[in-house]
């Protein structure tokens, strides 16, 4: 065969070599809680709230004990997650207002971009919250750069946060029933006149803030920002689960003949917290544990549809949250009176925004029937380590300069051992290092709770825990082992010099 012949006939063969090579893998279910906690789970010993489906998901598969989110926070983590580099290295990766711009650069190898390489059909449903298009984006128009640009073929998200506006849903690169006669305008700066505002028309309100979150009224709950028109396209926050689901499980149906990769950021249990009427008093813990119970049953719809569609031995589905739990987080939905006994961290200490373990340690799932024999892991593991993981997974070589922090973990993540990172960083307002049973926090100044009473785990002087007798970060021992304390501090800071860590 010469040339010529050759290329005729192979070229036609190399346009399906995408699909062909990821025919093998499995398909991937990532799935993403929104300030779920490490004690929020049955599984992982809640009793209050009943979550059976992500029980049955552990029950089939390995639950991480040492798994961690990036960040305490949530844009931190989703930006670790999808670009393999520590969010602490680059500026403007704190929380994001909900016009902000895209802090992912289009291009830049991302964890789905690598699927799409490696052949799966990528799809983002549900939270973003990593910006969207460039400077003043008109909401009316074509909204890019957005997932579409750093790596998803397919996306149906809402722009930031439920408690931010604007509060409508994108698919692909437009505002889903928008109407353009009503135009949407968003700024965080100046209110619309006319608009009502929480501040202003507490009258209008079913529930109301504990702290902020006074600005727009969106479905009588008043929110972060300020918006107006789009009337048509304004989300009702007690059908955001079954819609967000909706799309997930369509997704899964529309890619079912073909390898995919489904990113599936739930609301739930973010504030605000408005289950749909048949999860609520499904608990009796008020919004914050009847959410738990939604957020089960979208795990328990999309675990359905693979069942249904004949795709769970070949799928692996990681199931974990974005950063720790909170309990009033601007609103007063009855999540503090009626918490009682429930500790929504477990035994860790803190929560979302902390430096302590219950800032990032959070719920963790590996499931693929079959291949990953059940069981519980011990092994360290990082959201950041996705990246590198899939790609050795996918037999993707990584660029150089790609993914940064993220190590590949896979063996443990299929349950092949119990080795994971060599440590874990972590990261609120201060860095933490965890290697084996020492962990050290940074000294840092500032408050010592946030606005609405979180602990955040600063303080001036370096803290030093011994994790295998005091998981609660209890009894600060830095005074006893100040070589300890020395050496860690050095390994962090080399860690945030060297600009990377992968090895
Ligand atoms: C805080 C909000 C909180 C939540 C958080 C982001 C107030 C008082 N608090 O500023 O309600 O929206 O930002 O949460 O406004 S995250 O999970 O997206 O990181
Ligand atoms: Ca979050």
């Amino acid at each position: 065969m010469n040339r010529r012949q050759f290329l005729s006939t192979s070229l036609p063969l190399l346009a399906g070599a995408r699909a062909w090579a990821a025919a093998k893998l499995p398909s991937i279910v990532y799935m993403y809680a929104d300030d779920l906690g490490y004690g929020d789970v049955g599984c992982y010993g809640a009793t209050r709230v009943k979550t059976p489906n992500l029980d049955r998901a552990a029950a089939s598969g390995i639950r991480f004990t040492h798994a961690h989110s990036s960040s305490a926070t949530c844009t931190p983590s989703r930006y670790s997650l999808m670009t393999g580099e520590y969010a602490f290295r680059q500026k403007g990766t704190g929380v994001l207002a909900g016009d902000a711009s895209l802090i992912v650069q289009p291009g830049r190898y991302t964890l789905p971009a690598m699927l799409q390489q490696a052949g799966y059909r990528t799809g983002a449903v549900g939270k973003w919250h990593l910006g969207l298009g460039g400077r003043d984006l008109d909401w009316n128009g074509e909204i890019k750069p957005g997932p579409l640009e750093v790596g998803f073929d397919y996306s149906f998200i809402f722009p930031a946060t439920g408690d931010r506006v604007p509060c409508v849903f994108v698919e692909n690169h437009k505002v889903v029933n928008l109407d353009p006669n009503d135009p949407i305008r968003v700024s965080y700066d100046t209110p619309f006149p006319g608009e009502p505002r929480g501040a202003a028309n507490p009258e209008l309100l079913k529930m109301k803030p504990s702290h902020g979150h006074d600005k727009t009224i969106v479905n009588g709950i008043s929110r972060i920002g300020y918006m107006s028109g789009g009337k048509s396209a304004r989300w009702v926050d007690e059908d955001m689960a079954d819609t967000i689901t909706g799309r997930a499980v369509k997704f899964l149906e529309d890619n079912r003949a073909r390898p995919f990769f489904l990113y599936f950021a739930t609301h739930d249990i973010h504030v605000p917290r408005v289950p749909h009427p048949r999860f609520v008093g499904k608990t009796d813990m008020g919004p914050r544990g009847d959410a738990i119970a939604e957020l089960d049953w979208s795990v328990g719809r999309v675990l359905d549809t693979l069942d249904k569609l004949k795709l769970t031995s070949n799928t692996l589905f990681i199931f974990t949250s974005d950063n720790g739990p909170v309990v009033d987080d601007g609103y007063r939905d009855q999540a503090v009176e009626r918490l009682g006994d429930h500790k929504p961290a477990g035994p860790l200490r803190g929560g979302k925004y902390s430096a302590f373990d219950g800032g990032t340690r959070v719920p963790f799932v590996v499931r693929w029937p079959g291949t990953v024999r059940r069981g519980v892991s011990d092994a360290p593991v990082s959201q950041v380590d996705l990246l590198a993981s899939l790609a050795a997974f996918t037999s993707q070589k990584l660029p150089e300069t790609a993914a940064p922090d993220s190590f590949n973990v896979m063996p443990a993540l299929l349950g092949k051992t119990k080795v994971g990172r060599p440590y874990i960083v972590e990261h609120a307002n201060a860095l933490s290092l965890i290697v084996g049973d020492w962990k050290v926090i940074q000294p840092h100044g500032g408050a010592k709770r946030n606005e609405t009473g979180n602990e955040l785990g600063n303080d001036p002087q370096a803290q030093l825990f011994d994790l295998a007798h005091d998981l609660g970060e209890q009894k600060n021992v830095a005074g006893e082992h100040p070589e300890k304390v020395k050496e860690m501090l050095a390994m962090l800071e080399k860690i945030q010099k060297d600009g990377r860590s992968r090895p």
